[in-house]
């Protein structure tokens, strides 16, 4: 495995690339994986790089020690220099979440332990989740008299329902991990050791797919969820189209009339 450190320059996250699958380690475990400038600057271009790179064909997105991400840093907040919220949401919470939603390459969350505040909403806009059986995802705005940012009242209640979310935001309620599994935010629920091992497993199924196809599958169904019936009739016609140029197509179809399995280049 390829393991490249980020650390060094400062990012407070490790880079491992194994195979087709890059580990993306938010890595500041003692504050529980918190979001310093630092972090939410070196994760977004990490996602970045991982998503233009052609090898890396899924990324996992997971946390050191016992949490996932308790969110914004607090202590960071009361820095005098600190940046408005706003500021800080338009010039670095936005542009994470939607390098994330926008990545080609799919992301999947191995979410090993909480994942609070902006923590949940990097959560939420994970492709995929495999959730430990002990962690939770809680929104947590609710105690520091904030309001959910970073997608997750866009995110939220197009994932599991108006009036879920609606209970789950306003009673700040956590989401267990059995709960996430019922409610369909996450794949699968599996004992913490497991849930690194589960979720590079998933990106390396990810992995076997044709990209082009698997980013303009994701791109198909993040438009549906703005478009009418009929707009997404033509917006599968289009994708389907451009799907259908590619030499992994050829490529598909030749295996299955060869009883083999496909090999997908990416062409
Ligand atoms: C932390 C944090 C943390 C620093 C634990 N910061 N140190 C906000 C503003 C700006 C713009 C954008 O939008 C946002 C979005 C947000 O994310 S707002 C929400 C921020 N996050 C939170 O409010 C969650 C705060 N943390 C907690 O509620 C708890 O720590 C959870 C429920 C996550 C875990 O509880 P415990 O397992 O009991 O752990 P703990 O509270 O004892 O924390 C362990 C350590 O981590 C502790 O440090 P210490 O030195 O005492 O061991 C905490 O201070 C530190 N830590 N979260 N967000």
């Amino acid at each position: 495995m390829a393991e490249a450190t980020a650390s060094a320059t400062g990012e407070e996250l490790r880079v491992a690339v194994d195979g087709p699958v890059a580990t993306i380690t938010l890595d500041r475990p003692d504050a529980l994986n918190a979001l310093t400038v630092r972090l939410r600057e070196g994760l977004l271009r990490a996602i970045r790089r991982a998503d233009r790179d052609p090898a890396v064909r899924a990324i996992v997105l997971t946390g050191a020690g016992r949490a996932f991400c308790a969110g914004q840093d607090l202590k960071e907040r009361l820095e005098p220099d600190a940046a408005a919220l706003e500021t800080e949401l338009r010039e670095r919470y936005n542009p994470l979440v939607l390098a994330m939603r926008e990545s080609d390459t799919p992301i999947v969350g191995a979410i090993n332990g909480v994942a609070a505040g902006a923590g949940a909403s990097l959560a939420l806009a994970c492709d995929l989740l495999v959730i430990a059986d002990g962690a939770s995802i809680r929104l947590a705005f609710g105690r520091i008299a904030l309001v959910p940012d970073s997608g997750a009242t866009w995110l939220l209640p197009r994932l599991i329902g108006p009036s879920r979310a609606a209970a789950i935001a306003l009673l700040d309620e956590p989401i267990t991990a059995s709960g996430a599994v019922d409610l369909g935010l996450a794949v699968k629920a599996v004992p913490v050791a497991d849930v690194l091992a589960e979720a590079q497993a998933l990106a390396a199924r990810l992995a076997t797919f044709a990209p082009r196809a698997l980013a303009l599958t994701k791109r198909a169904l993040h438009h549906a969820q703005d478009a009418t019936f009929t707009d997404t009739l033509e917006y599968e016609a289009v994708i389907q189209g451009i799907a259908g140029r590619t030499r992994d197509h050829q490529e598909g179809i030749a295996a299955f009339l060869e009883k083999r399995p496909p090999a997908f280049t990416g062409d």
